[in-house]
């Protein structure tokens, strides 16, 4: 195992386990991407998943909100899609569009094509930034890992691209049930593996993102997304009890109970929640990530500034990670974010 410095600010950690903060800790989904000119101008040399791919420029680029801004973490630089790139599976990032499957999965018989690979191999990229990033935050914050959740990654493997609807990837859930809990067992047992691996590598919280949750009925969610987000933080806890979870369920209200009774630590909302009734519902069972719309960052500051302070006041003081509801967009401006980031530590 590594050693590395000890933490010099431990607000995230000690927020995700409920301990009192003198503040919530804040950080932003996406706070390293194309809203900021220097990642833009690192792009205009690499493409999406060179960058990815390179210990040596993801740690680059996971540092680059740092420089600008007091975040209280910092989040790993990669893509949840390098699970399927793993498994087999080619996706390319279209200017424009986002991430594309060359062969997205068509058909039951088309599961034949994936592989179940040895991540420590298959994705060391990912395990050698991780532990390039954190020597290079020396202690200055937590690192956080992620991965997506088991039914956004098959979203994506059978969809091919991003989606309104997803409509292809959900009739497997209608037409092929079985077939559906296959991927998403294997899937699973890759991500309990790939998060492990991550938090050896350095990560001192990992977050798995499930970003198309809000897409299925609470009935399809019982039975393909909640099982596997399940098994996923119960087979990464048995690796590593003390280091906290926490789930991204955008769009899942009627799973609230549900995530709460189960082992993460935390559960990220997004903004069409009240955090009141958030607070209400998870009863103290976890600490709550969240919730700022991401467009009140087009407001004026004086707007973000209010709209902050009701966000902190609505979620009440310990077990809250200030966040937006969902990630940064390409055209916010940084001077917006760095206006939230203050408000919140203020
Ligand atoms: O052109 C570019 O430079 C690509 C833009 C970009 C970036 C900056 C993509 C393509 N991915 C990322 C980085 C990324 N992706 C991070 C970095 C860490 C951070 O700063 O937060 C993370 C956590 C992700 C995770 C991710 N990728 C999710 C889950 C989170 C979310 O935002 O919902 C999803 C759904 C993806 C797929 C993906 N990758 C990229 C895009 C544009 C998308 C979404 C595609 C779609 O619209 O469905």
């Amino acid at each position: 195992m590594h050693s590395f410095p000890p933490l010099q600010n431990d607000l995230l950690l000690r927020a995700a386990r409920q301990e009192p903060t003198p503040r919530a800790p804040v950080w932003i989904m996406r706070q390293a991407g194309r809203y900021l000119p220097e990642y833009r101008a690192m792009r205009s040399e690499d493409a999406f998943f060179s960058l990815v791919r390179s210990p040596e420029l993801a740690a680059e680029v996971t540092l680059q909100p740092l420089e600008r801004f007091p975040l209280d973490a910092a989040i790993i630089f990669s893509d949840i899609l390098v699970i399927p790139q793993a498994m087999g599976m080619t996706v390319e990032m279209v200017k424009g569009q986002g991430p594309v499957f060359t062969q997205p999965l068509d058909a039951p018989t088309d599961l034949a094509r994936l592989q179940m690979p040895a991540l420590q191999g298959a994705l060391d990229y990912v395990f050698e930034a991780l532990t390039l990033t954190r020597r290079r935050l020396a202690g200055r914050v937590p690192l956080i890992g992620f991965c997506g959740a088991p039914w956004t990654l098959m979203a994506y493997m059978v969809e091919g691209s991003g989606s309104k609807t997803f409509s292809h990837a959900k009739s497997w859930l209608y037409r092929h049930p079985e077939a559906s809990h296959a991927l998403l067992r294997d899937i699973t047992d890759l991500l309990i593996e790939y998060l492990a691996l991550q938090i050896d590598a350095g990560a001192q919280l990992v977050q798995v993102f499930d970003t198309w949750a809000g897409l299925l009925s609470p009935d399809s969610f019982d039975r393909f997304c909640l099982p596997y987000l399940v098994r996923l933080v119960d087979g990464v806890k048995a690796r590593h009890p003390d280091v906290p979870v926490t789930v991204f369920a955008r769009g899942a209200h009627h799973g609230l109970e549900a995530l709460a009774e189960s082992a993460y630590d935390v559960i990220g909302l997004d903004w069409t929640i009240d955090p009141r009734e958030a607070r209400r519902r998870v009863a103290g069972r976890a600490a709550l990530q969240g919730n700022l719309d991401p467009c009140v960052l087009y407001a004026s500051q004086e707007t973000i500034r209010s709209a902050v302070r009701d966000m902190v006041q609505a979620f009440g003081p310990g077990g809250h990670i200030a966040n937006l509801g969902h990630g940064m967009h390409p055209d916010h401006d940084p001077v917006h974010a760095g206006v939230f980031i203050e408000a919140v530590q203020e």
